[in-house]
């Protein structure tokens, strides 16, 4: 397990908005679903950078921003986050050496917008934000993105890897494993779902995608129904792995559709993961998890395999906590 898998045992201490806590990361078997997982607002997302991100996030909302302003603000905290080899520009880079990213972000209401395959922008969750509320599309991709980032006053960046891709690159390129399998801890997508206290939902999804992937390979994270589905009337899910097999079951949207039909958040995840699982083979090789939340906020957690946690944030704290998972350690 790396270094970053490791439980945090103390929550990071907030602004105005949280009571100061000690918060320890839970058991994998801990209840994730009590009655106190209730309160509200609520944002909660994929793993361990959630802690700083779901911070952002809430700061957001004590500053009198919308659930749509916090996780989007949350999720740029990632963005940002030279340690995070998965999110932002500072991602591993595809095969060609060159980084790109994919974001999405959809409100309760039903509205979403989403970049896929964009380069040399700092912020695709802004992007993502911009074309949901500035073009008639849903969705914008490649060449096609960056030039409306363009034209939005959007910077473009330098295309260089940082030292960490630039490092880890040069090692992939020794053996040029070909092959797009993730390795079960190799992976680091911020997915965040949020609540706000009158009940309104809003989620964000953004990732560099899978490192050394083809040019061109877009994964789960900007697809709306995969990576991410948010519906005020039902609730809200993301997810975190291998986005080959999260689009192949449409997981998001599946989760959202079983609570629909009675489901609890909990038990819409671990049929999400069954699914997945039905439809997969090597499964040995594939991680993939997921994050859901209902409209009364309760929560739901699970993996296919163990080493998947998530951060938790209400006004009581902000905790890191082990996801179950199908298989066990
Ligand atoms: C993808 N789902 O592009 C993303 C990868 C991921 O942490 O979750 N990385 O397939």
């Amino acid at each position: 397990m790396s270094q970053r898998r490791k439980f945090i045992k103390q929550s990071l201490i907030g602004t105005a908005l949280f009571i100061p806590s000690i918060s320890t990361a839970c058991a994998a078997d801990e209840k994730q679903n009590s009655s106190e997982l209730g309160e509200m607002p609520l944002i909660l997302s994929t793993w361990n950078h959630g802690l700083p991100a779901n911070q952002a996030a809430m700061d957001s909302l004590t500053a009198g921003g919308t659930i749509l302003d916090a996780v989007e603000a949350g999720v740029r905290d990632t963005e940002l986050d030279m340690d995070n080899l998965s999110v932002g520009l500072q991602g591993l880079p595809d095969r060609e050496g060159i980084t790109t990213l994919d974001a999405s972000i959809m409100t309760g209401d039903g509205n979403c917008g989403s970049v896929a395959f964009v380069r040399q922008i700092k912020h695709p969750i802004t992007l993502a934000r911009r074309v949901m509320e500035k073009t008639p599309h849903v969705m914008l991709a490649g060449e096609g993105a960056r030039q409306f980032a363009i034209a939005e006053g959007f910077p473009l960046e330098k295309e260089e890897l940082s030292p960490k891709a630039a490092i880890e690159y040069e090692k992939w390129k020794k053996t040029s494993q070909y092959k797009p399998i993730i390795n079960i801890e190799n992976h680091d997508t911020i997915g965040m779902i949020g609540i706000d206290a009158k009940g309104n939902m809003a989620g964000s999804c953004t990732t560099s995608g899978l490192a050394y992937k083809m040019h061109g390979r877009v994964g789960d994270s900007p697809i709306i129904g995969a990576g991410l589905y948010v519906d005020n009337e039902v609730g809200a899910a993301t997810a975190t792995g291998l986005g080959e097999t999260i689009i192949k079951i449409c997981g998001s949207f599946l989760i959202v559709e079983l609570m629909r039909q009675g489901r609890t958040p909990q038990e819409a995840c671990e049929e999400a993961v069954r699914r997945l699982i039905s439809k997969n083979k090597n499964i040995n090789d594939i991680q993939a998890g997921f994050l859901a939340i209902n409209k009364e906020g309760v929560t739901g957690a699970f993996a296919v395999h163990p080493g998947f946690n998530f951060a938790k944030a209400t006004q009581s704290g902000n905790v890191l906590i082990d996801s179950n998972s199908h298989f066990k350690p």
